[in-house]
């Protein structure tokens, strides 16, 4: 068993150390800022790019490399003051082709060469004859066989003489179909150098997305100068467009273990010297701090980090002070909102009412329903109402009582004398229907009075106590008559 558990961690430890040896195939990166140029401040005032030589027609602004403008038989080149110092190499070419036309010329080139070449030479404004690469971005169709705007490259060994009529087809080395004029985004190309394999990754500039590269071609065993010069240059012809530079990014590549100098150990002179800079510099501060106490004697008490520490402290409780006051702000914003919110209810339910209705919450997922409730206004006019219908049947009452009483004392009077001839229409008979015309008449003008509350039932009820009375009197004015009619049938037998 122990044998076992040893032999397990033999094999962790290889599949370990095999995983660590497969990442790290991948190769070191360093960007080379001595190769590089990028915005802003790529050119400083005086037009200079710092690391860069540039002429002919070329030229820099604080933006980008005009490398040739849209002007006829325009040419134009910038190259690297320093050749490489490292073998591997991939650089980062972020540029915009531009021009008015269908068409546009000649194009752009990418150098790297054992030495620099011209800054109005005749391919695509630099030399021809070169030793090294080119990278062509020809705009221009010289042969006539509809494959332009092409990307190719062509090595050059210094005795060829590049072969502009047929747009270098016969040289190249490899190569694309690609448009890279007029597009929304400034176009990139990533050409890559690394362990005798070249490969060309392009952007189309279709979108802002960095990552949105594809393969243009890769190509192995290439041979070029150990330690060369990088270059753009552009050329326009009859002709013409904007060639604008916008990155020149450069990254040295590493394989595995043989990592730049940096990145090991700085030799022990050198670290010596550095430490002995720091010491004298150090020096050479306190010096000067001490000379400033003696021109300064009122500061002498002042320590220079007892200030410090004091301005520090001050501003932590500006700080804490602001902070807090922004608490407190969002606090009452929040609690405004509040309001704003109930407000809005509160308005809400209003206009609901107002629109004769309080909403009651229904079943979940159904609407809200509006239910028509009595308001104060009607509830005051109905005790009004009833008020005064209260009134009107007293008043009936009373005149009721009266007419009664009123008959109890005619039909007195009649058995008292009933000798007497009883005229159909007497004196107190007449008297009695004058004062039920007038107690109707009275009644009318009551009636009218509660019917100017302008509530249609209550009207109704009035009507129906009034036809009542009417009917009372008229049952009332028939007894009387049968009374009557009675005795006179009494004093004939
Ligand atoms: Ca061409
Ligand atoms: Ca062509």
């Amino acid at each position: 068993m122990k044998m076992a558990a040893e032999v397990r961690w033999l094999l962790v430890f290889l599949v370990l150390f095999g995983a660590s040896s497969c990442r790290s195939e991948s190769p070191h990166r360093k960007f080379e800022y001595k190769y590089s140029f990028k915005p802003p401040y790529l050119a400083q005032k005086d037009g200079s790019v710092p690391f860069w030589e540039y002429g002919g027609n070329a030229i820099a602004s604080s933006e980008n490399v005009r490398v040739a403008p849209s002007l006829r038989s325009q040419k134009g080149a910038i190259w690297v003051k320093q050749p490489t110092t490292f073998d591997w190499w991939e650089i980062e070419l972020v540029f915009r082709i531009s021009g008015r036309g269908r068409i546009g010329a000649d194009g752009l080139a990418f150098w790297y060469t054992s030495s620099k070449g011209f800054y109005n030479g005749s391919v695509f404004g630099s030399s021809d004859l070169w030793t090294g690469l080119g990278v062509f971005f020809d705009s221009f169709d010289n042969d006539n066989n509809h494959n332009n705007p092409y990307i190719m490259a062509v090595v050059n060994d210094g005795t060829k003489t590049y072969d502009h009529s047929n747009d270098g087809s016969t040289q190249q080395l490899a190569g694309c179909l690609r448009d890279f004029r007029n597009k929304p985004f400034a176009t990139r190309a990533r050409i890559e150098y690394y362990m005798n394999s070249l490969t060309l990754l392009f952007h189309n500039g279709m979108t802002n997305n960095e990552q949105d590269y594809e393969i243009c071609f890769r190509v192995d065993n290439i041979q070029l100068p150990k330690y060369g010069y990088f270059g753009i240059s552009a050329a326009t012809g009859g002709l013409a467009d904007d060639h604008d530079v916008l990155y020149f990014l450069t990254t040295s590549l590493h394989p595995p273990g043989q990592l730049p100098s940096d990145r090991g150990e700085i030799p022990t002179e050198e670290q010596a010297k550095l430490q002995q800079e720091y010491l004298d510099y150090q020096k050479k501060f306190d010096e000067q701090k001490e000379e400033y106490r003696v021109e300064n004697p009122h500061a002498q008490k002042l320590n220079y980090e007892e200030y410090q520490s004091e301005a520090q402290k001050e501003l932590e409780q500006i700080f804490a002070g602001q902070s807090q006051m922004f608490d407190a702000l969002r606090e009452l914003n929040r609690k405004l909102d509040e309001i704003v919110g109930r407000q809005e209810r509160t308005l809400g339910l209003i206009s609901q009412l107002g629109q004769g209705g309080v909403q009651v919450a229904g079943q979940p997922g159904q609407q809200p329903v509006l239910i028509d409730t009595i308001r104060r206004q009607e509830v005051d006019t109905v005790l009004n109402n009833q008020n005064i219908l209260l009134n009107t049947a007293r008043e009936i009452k009373s005149f009721v009582g009266e007419v009664h009483s009123k008959t109890e004392s005619i039909l007195n009077n009649q058995a008292r004398a009933p000798t007497a001839q009883v005229q159909p229409m007497g004196y107190d008979y007449q008297a009695f229907m004058t004062e039920v015309r007038d107690g109707l008449n009275s009644l009318k003008k009551d009636v009218k009075t509660t019917g100017s509350a302008d509530c249609p039932n209550c009207l109704t009820t009035s009507m129906f106590l009034l036809f009542m009375a009417v009917q009372m009197i008229i049952l009332l004015v028939y007894s009387l008559y049968r009374d009557n009619k009675e005795a006179q049938m009494k004093k004939l037998y």
